[in-house]
């Protein structure tokens, strides 16, 4: 048994920043169709596209008001067929984004749950009765604010984890999962290929003991979901789990039992915050952590699991910003983290503009923010008494707009993305980072990208070798890959200052550098990927 996506690399499409073809500023579908040849060349196989449904928009997508139609900003249902089409003509498969641990409070679930407590969908939320005139608990929501809200109607207070807009679905009622089931297994049926389901480690949850990630339900729950809509069906699930440690995703992602074909977990984007603290509270990253981090998953998930790889989505900052250098050494770092990343055990997720090594979008003024996350968090930093610099240096580096403002195509005005002014700020740095530039120049990060998506597709000990830990200076990340007779080293310097590199014997298959296998010293970010064939790669005897 093996899994046919082991060579695949995954593209993460967010339509309203992706290609506008309408002239309202937003992406739409028909702009995705437009740029199919696009991510042709670049060689990714799987498409996974943000939220397309009809919503209000609060959380940008996430908020979902109809399941099973297309938001008319993106476009129409055929708009939507013609894209699937188009894409499985080329080879590539589509994922969508599905949301099922909440939705939109304009949602007519919603609407009719909200009208009484006898209403047949009430039961389709989180509902708790007043407790000494107040919610039921303390639970805080993820975007500010407690996670209960009193409605006035029915007298009260119903559950939502992210904004108020976004009621959380209540899995204990048999005829929400009914429903929920029916209309994923349409989607199936029109021929999608997939999904990445956002928050899935949440609907397993307790509310009244608090126990959200990971709940005590999780397991009879994503089994079910599994068994009456993904089973056998050579689907691509990806979970995303923000909880889930080794345990769980070895649980989940077993290949005997696949529930979910891969899971994204946070741990290595929680290193640049204060433990404790939340995504607010800056630390500076520690290379070494982070080492320890992508190494525990590799180890972890070898014998039976299956990791996603990932730096970077429309949620997280910019690679390059975060972990490399976006200044100095923008290239070199950006190339040295694809190469790490790419070159480990697990699926690649790409998120638009990672190919051309694009930075945060930094924006200084808190007008130009849309994000509903980061709107909210800026007040209530402030009403805790935060002062004004170091809430805007925390959103420069954190708010989830760094990384959507329009995909930069060219140098034209609006970044080539649209002919009028985008719903987000283009990005500052547009006229020098962009697709045309960056495809005029060989040396881009762009073709190291494309170079490391072909190169999965070619060795075999990439896409399924065995992974071990090579030992390295302490802010060297090393490993081997191995799988038969061949042996596929990967040694990257995470810093700016040279580091000692190791010696090995071998082809040199990808490097940011010019190429020199047994150079004493590692330049700034240099990353080196050297093939070995039937001998020892290290010269020991
Ligand atoms: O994100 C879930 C999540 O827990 C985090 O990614 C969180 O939104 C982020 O760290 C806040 O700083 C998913 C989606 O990816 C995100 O875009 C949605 O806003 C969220 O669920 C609610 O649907």
């Amino acid at each position: 048994m093996s899994r046919w996506y082991e060579s695949s690399t995954v593209y993460q499409i967010y339509p309203m920043s992706f290609k506008d073809t309408t002239g309202n500023g937003i992406g739409d579908i028909k702009g995705i169709i437009e740029k199919l040849p696009y991510l042709e060349s670049l060689g990714v196989d799987i498409l996974w596209l943000s939220p397309l449904y009809v919503s209000p928009m609060d959380d940008n997508g996430y908020d979902i008001e109809d399941y099973e139609a297309i938001n008319p900003l993106f476009g129409t249902m055929d708009d939507f067929k013609m894209l699937l089409h188009q894409a499985h003509a080329r080879k590539m498969k589509i994922i969508m984004d599905l949301v099922i641990n909440h939705t939109s409070d304009e949602h007519v679930y919603f609407k009719q749950a909200r009208l009484a407590k006898n209403n047949p969908y009430h039961d389709y939320y989180i509902w708790r009765d007043p407790v000494n005139g107040g919610p039921p608990n303390d639970q805080q929501s993820v975007f500010s604010g407690p996670a209960w809200t009193f409605d006035e109607r029915t007298q009260q207070y119903y559950f939502h984890l992210f904004s108020t807009r976004q009621p959380d679905l209540n899995w204990d009622n048999p005829k929400l999962k009914a429903a929920l089931y029916a209309m994923i297994n349409r989607w199936l049926d029109l021929g999608i290929d997939g999904f990445r389901l956002d928050v899935i480690d949440l609907i397993g949850k307790d509310v009244d003991a608090k126990r959200l990630g990971c709940g005590p339900y999780l397991d009879e729950r994503l089994n079910e979901l599994y068994e009456r809509c993904f089973k056998d069906k050579g689907l691509f699930i990806v979970g995303e789990t923000p909880t889930f440690g080794i345990e769980e995703a070895n649980r989940f992602t077993a290949l005997k039992r696949p529930i979910l074909d891969m899971v994204f977990h946070f741990q290595h984007v929680g290193l640049d915050e204060r433990p404790g603290e939340g995504k607010w509270a800056l630390k500076p990253l520690d290379p070494e952590a982070l080492k320890t981090v992508l190494f525990k998953w590799q180890l972890g998930l070898q014998e039976d699991g299956w990791n996603s790889l990932y730096w970077s989505n429309h949620d997280q900052p910019r690679a390059v910003s975060r972990f490399g250098c976006e200044s100095t050494y923008r290239e070199q770092s950006a190339k040295m983290l694809a190469g790490v990343l790419h070159g480990m055990r697990g699926t690649p997720f790409i998120y638009q503009g990672e190919e051309l090594g694009l930075t945060n979008s930094k924006m200084t003024n808190l007008e130009d923010y849309r994000d509903l996350e980061t709107l909210n968090v800026y007040k209530e930093l402030k009403s805790k008494g935060w002062d004004e610099a170091t809430i805007m240096e925390a959103i420069k580096a954190k708010s989830r707009d760094n990384v959507r403002t329009p995909m930069p195509w060219s140098s034209q005005p609006y970044s080539g993305f649209s002919t009028v002014k985008p719903w987000l700020k283009t990005h500052p740095k547009y006229q020098e980072i962009n697709v045309e530039e960056a495809l005029s120049d060989t040396q881009s990060v762009w073709y190291f990208y494309r170079d490391l998506i072909a190169l999965r597709k070619k060795e075999a000990a990439l896409a399924r070798g065995r992974f071990e830990v090579l030992s390295s200076a302490p802010q060297v990340i090393a490993y081997t890959r191995t799988e038969g007779l061949e042996t596929i080293t990967v040694i990257g310097n995470l810093t700016h200052q040279a580091q000692p590199s190791i010696s090995v014997k071998g082809t040199m298959l990808l490097t940011n550098y010019k190429p020199n296998a047994r150079a004493k010293m590692l330049r700034p970010y240099e990353i080196k990927i050297i093939k070995t064939t039937g001998e020892d790669a290290y010269g020991n005897h």
